[in-house]
Formats: structure tokens, C-alpha cells, sequence
């Protein structure tokens, strides 16, 4: 598996990044959302590490593909989709928000957008929610059109993306607040930009508008980049894990609900709230969750790549699973993210766990984000 070729196609989309990526030494991609991702470039994911954490980096996230919804029953079908209350939402607002099915399985937990009160852009992790949108607004008569806009996200993550982006568009783009975009403006056309983005080191997320126009967008902030050390990126495995980023077919598939993967604040519980899947989320919350996603850290050299489960282990019993790990340079362990039985997933507990290079490693369960070993 690890070394496995992927075969490319049309179906395997490319963003309007990508000659860009390809041209700065990409190494290698992922597919996400049927879109390639760039998975690193000539550095090490450790030197990568270091370099997002301390200064700036231009991320094709082109996959995070948006979901339109527009019309005089948008704002129904969104709150139909997900348990986070959206009846406060306010227009120039991001939500992460899990969305559920009936039996309050994941499907997805994707970052909305609100543009209007009609308007909305559900900003996708790696499953089919165009379907599912279409499907129930079909199913349901509902007065919306549901489309994949024509919007490729770009991202400028680490310490210094104030200063790059202010080069660029000015100095108002420092009071954009956490999870708020603004309409920015690049030769006459108009960037949703929010602050927000998948690692904790600060930076925007550009909501670029039209395939043709994504390599001018790059262009700019990359020539911007003078004495920044500016460099091409991705999203981090470390960084993520430390940070307790969740990724959706990772860490929760639709065998999962959202209290287990830790997003209760996202859930209104109450019953005051109409959505698919309520009544299910709700029987789910009297009794609590069986299980949790928690921080992990463990012992021995460098761990392999997780991909497939790993079993946790306590005196010998399988008490939950390692969905994904790496080496962390910062604490010199290995650190990952576990799904955990209710009994065990207290902060402290030691376990087992059972790698998928034959080795047996011990380890702690931890907070989120990780403070330290
Ligand atoms: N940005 C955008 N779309 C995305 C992602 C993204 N779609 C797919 C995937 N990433 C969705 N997953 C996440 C997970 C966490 C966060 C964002 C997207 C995140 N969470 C913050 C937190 O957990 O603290 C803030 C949540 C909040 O306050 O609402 O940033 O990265 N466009």
C-alpha cells in the first residue's frame, strides 16, 4: 500500500495550483474530494513541521471543494444537514459543524460559509455531500439550487501570514477575526477570504473564484514572499495531530457519531433544533458516548505510516484504536490520535499499542491539542 502508484486520470481532478505545486518540487498527492492534495515537497514532514510553525506557507488546498446551496430553502437544508445550530449564524461567518445521517453517523465535517441568507458554501472533508444535498433537496421539494461552485480554496498558513497577505491586500486584512471572512479584491475581482485554515499556526484560507483566475491568485503571494521564507506547503501530520485536527475517513466514518469524535459544542442537543438525525443524537447523549477520540503519545522509534487501524491495548484487551500517528520532533515521541473506550479514556491512562510494523509500543493517553509529553 505504501508504495502503491496511482493511476491518474480526468476523474483524479487537478486545481489551478497545480502546475504551480508541480513546478516548486511537489513529492507527491493525495485525493481528496476525487482533487489531488499535495502531500509534501523536497523537505522532510519535520522540516515542514518547523517551517509552518515559524514562518509562512501557500497551501493548494483546491480539494476542500464547496457545496452551494442558494435559494429561498438554503438555510432549512443547511440546518437540516448538521446539528450545529446555525439560527444565529451571521452573513461574513464560518462554522465548523459535523453533519450527520439519521442514525447520527458522520458524514462529514466540513466548514460552512454564510454569504447571504440565502447563501451558503459547505466547505467539504472527503465524502459526497453534493449528493446528499441534492438527494434530500429533490427528496424533499425543497427551493434550492445545490452545485459544486467553481471555487478553489487557497490557503496561507504559519506565524507571518498576516504580514504576506498584507503585502498583497493591505493592511485591513489583519482585522479579519478568527472563523470571519471578508471580501478581499486581486486586479478587479473579488476573494472571499476568512481567517481560518487546518493547523493551529494562524493564517487565511482564500476562497478563489474561478479556475481561471486561481495561478494569478498564487502568483501574487507568491511574489510577495520576499525575505518571509515563503514556501510551499501542506497540511502537516504532526501539526495536525498535536493540534487535534480531526480528518473525516481518519479519525470518523459514518460509524461514528459526533460526541465520540469530540464535537458535542457543536451539537444542539436540546430538542428545540429540526434536523436529520436528532432524535438518534439525542439517545446518544442521555446515555453519553461509549467511546472518544483523545490525544496519544508512545514510546520507541519512530512509528510507521497508520493506515489501517492499530489496536490499543490494557492487560491485554482491545479497549480502542490509533487512527493516525507520526514521529513528533518536538516532544521526541510518537504522537497520535485514538478512538478509546468510555472506561479508559481518562487523561494519564497507559496502553498498549500494537503498530502495523509487528511492534508493540507503550503509551499515555493525552489532552488535545497535546501540551507535552
Ligand atoms: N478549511 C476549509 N474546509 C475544510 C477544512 C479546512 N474542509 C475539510 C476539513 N478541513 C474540515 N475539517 C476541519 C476541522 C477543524 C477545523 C476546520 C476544518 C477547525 N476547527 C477549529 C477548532 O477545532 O478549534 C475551529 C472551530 C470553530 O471554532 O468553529 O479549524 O481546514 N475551508
Amino acid at each position: 500500500m505504501a508504495q502503491m502508484k496511482l493511476q491518474v486520470s480526468r476523474r483524479q481532478r487537478a486545481t489551478p495550483y497545480t502546475s504551480r505545486v508541480e513546478a516548486l518540487g511537489v513529492s507527491g498527492f493525495s485525493v481528496v474530494n476525487h482533487t489531488i492534495l499535495p502531500k509534501g515537497f523536497e523537505r522532510s514532514v519535520e522540516e515542514d513541521y518547523w517551517h509552518l510553525k515559524n514562518h509562512v506557507q501557500l497551501w493548494d488546498v483546491g480539494c476542500q471543494r464547496q457545496v452551494e446551496l442558494r435559494g429561498a430553502d438554503a438555510a432549512r437544508l443547511a440546518q437540516l444537514m448538521t446539528p450545529r445550530d446555525l439560527r444565529q449564524a451571521e452573513i461574513g461567518q464560518c462554522l465548523y459543524a459535523p453533519m450527520i445521517d439519521a442514525d447520527a453517523g458522520m458524514l462529514n465535517d466540513p466548514v460552512i460559509l454564510k454569504l447571504a441568507e440565502d447563501r451558503f458554501w459547505f466547505s467539504i472533508a472527503d465524502a459526497d455531500m453534493l449528493l446528499w444535498a441534492k438527494g434530500l433537496a429533490l427528496g424533499m421539494g425543497l427551493d434550492v439550487t445545490v452545485d459544486e461552485a467553481d471555487v478553489w480554496p487557497l490557503a496561507v498558513q504559519g506565524p507571518r501570514s498576516d504580514d504576506l497577505m498584507a503585502r498583497v491586500f493591505g493592511e485591513s486584512v489583519r482585522a479579519i477575526r478568527f472563523f470571519r471572512f471578508d471580501r478581499l479584491e486581486l486586479n478587479g475581482r473579488e476573494i472571499v477570504t476568512a481567517r481560518s485554515g487546518f493547523s493551529r499556526q494562524g493564517g487565511f484560507e482564500l476562497y478563489v473564484d474561478g479556475f481561471d483566475f486561481g495561478a494569478e491568485v498564487w502568483d501574487a503571494l507568491w511574489q510577495a514572499g520576499d525575505g518571509l521564507e515563503l514556501s510551499a506547503g501542506c497540511p502537516n501530520l504532526i501539526e495536525r495531530i498535536e493540534g487535534g485536527l480531526l480528518s473525516y475517513g481518519n479519525e470518523m466514518t459514518r460509524d461514528n457519531n459526533p460526541l465520540e469524535c469530540g464535537l458535542e459544542r457543536y451539537c444542539q442537543l436540546d430538542g428545540s433544533l429540526d434536523y436529520i438525525g436528532m432524535p438518534a443524537l439525542r439517545r446518544i447523549a442521555e446515555r453519553g458516548p461509549d467511546r472518544m477520540i483523545r490525544g496519544l503519545i508512545f514510546d520507541g522509534d519512530a512509528c510507521p505510516a497508520c493506515q489501517r487501524p492499530w489496536p490499543l491495548m490494557i492487560d491485554g484487551t482491545q479497549m480502542g484504536y490509533v487512527t493516525s500517528a507520526i514521529w513528533s520532533p518536538r516532544f521526541q515521541r510518537n504522537v497520535a490520535l485514538a478512538m478509546i473506550e468510555r472506561e479508559h479514556w481518562q487523561h494519564g491512562t497507559a496502553v498498549e499499542v500494537h503498530c502495523e510494523d509487528g511492534r508493540e509500543r507503550g503509551g499515555v493517553i493525552t489532552e488535545l491539542p497535546m501540551e507535552g509529553p
